[in-house]
């Protein structure tokens, strides 16, 4: 029954059908499916055939499209699970992805799971600008900056946007975290990030890990 309704959520998300995947998703969550389960086996696994379809021109921008809609839908439902903190926040995070890039399935799910863990998490979207990084860093009192990247494009925007914290005086005050598909621990450091994380689970640990630094 788990494994059957796990598969479902999978093809439903690579069908693009937003209806199904709420549909399921909400069964799962009702049926006392764990949400890692539902996140893992369900959505982020129907994403990442339609993520390889696409490297192979055997899906377009548009079955993309919708595939990611389906996903935001599943994801809004699952978020709530995540939120039973309560208490005082353990520290407080910055994210954002980064200037040209408008891909935020990723760090949805990051921010979902470092709320999850009470981190306060103040999100500055997508395709953010450097200033944009930096008036917040000035104005919050964030513990850390956490960007993502899908692009590789995009990359660089890390870099800069820390190249600019420095030129404020703002590169002591918080510790930079970053991640997204085609970001490595080589690169991060290359660009003296503080750390790099593969996935929102590994996120977590390595955030609470920067607090103790
Ligand atoms: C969905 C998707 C889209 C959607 C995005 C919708 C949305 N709202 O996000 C749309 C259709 C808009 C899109 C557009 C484009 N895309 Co696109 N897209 C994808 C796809 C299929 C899935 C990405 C995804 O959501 N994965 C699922 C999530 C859960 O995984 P994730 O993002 O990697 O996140 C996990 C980790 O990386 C990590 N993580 C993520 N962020 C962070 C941040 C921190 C701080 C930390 C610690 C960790 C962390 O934790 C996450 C959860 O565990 C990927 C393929 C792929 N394999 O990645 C291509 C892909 C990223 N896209 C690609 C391309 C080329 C494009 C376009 C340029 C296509 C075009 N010709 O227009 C445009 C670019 C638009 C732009 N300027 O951003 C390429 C990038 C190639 C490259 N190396 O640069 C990929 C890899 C596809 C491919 N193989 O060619 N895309």
């Amino acid at each position: 029954m788990k494994d059957k309704i796990l598969k479902d959520i999978k093809d439903s998300l690579m069908r693009g059908d937003r209806e199904n995947v709420t549909k399921l998703t909400k069964a799962a969550l009702d049926a006392g499916v764990s949400v890692p389960e539902i996140l893992n086996n369900g959505l982020i696994a129907g994403m990442e055939i339609i993520g390889a379809k696409f490297k192979n021109n055997e899906v377009f921008i548009p079955e993309v499209l919708i595939a990611a809609k389906a996903m935001h839908a599943g994801l809004a439902l699952v978020e709530p699970h995540f939120l039973k903190c309560g208490i005082k926040p353990v520290g407080k995070v910055v994210i954002g992805t980064v200037k040209g890039d408008l891909h935020d399935i990723g760090k949805n799910i990051v921010s979902m799971m470092l709320k999850g863990s009470c981190f306060e998490v103040e999100d500055c979207g997508i395709d953010v600008p450097t200033e944009k990084f930096i008036e917040t860093i000035r104005k919050s009192n964030a513990d850390i900056l956490a960007m993502s990247s899908l692009l590789t494009t995009s990359m660089n925007s890390m870099k800069d946007t820390i190249k600019a914290l420095k030129a404020a005086g703002l590169r002591d005050k918080v510790k930079i975290m970053v991640g997204g598909a085609p970001v490595t621990q080589e690169f991060a450091e290359s660009i003296e990030a503080d750390c790099y994380a593969k996935d929102a689970a590994v996120a977590v640990d390595k955030a609470k890990e920067l607090l103790k630094r």
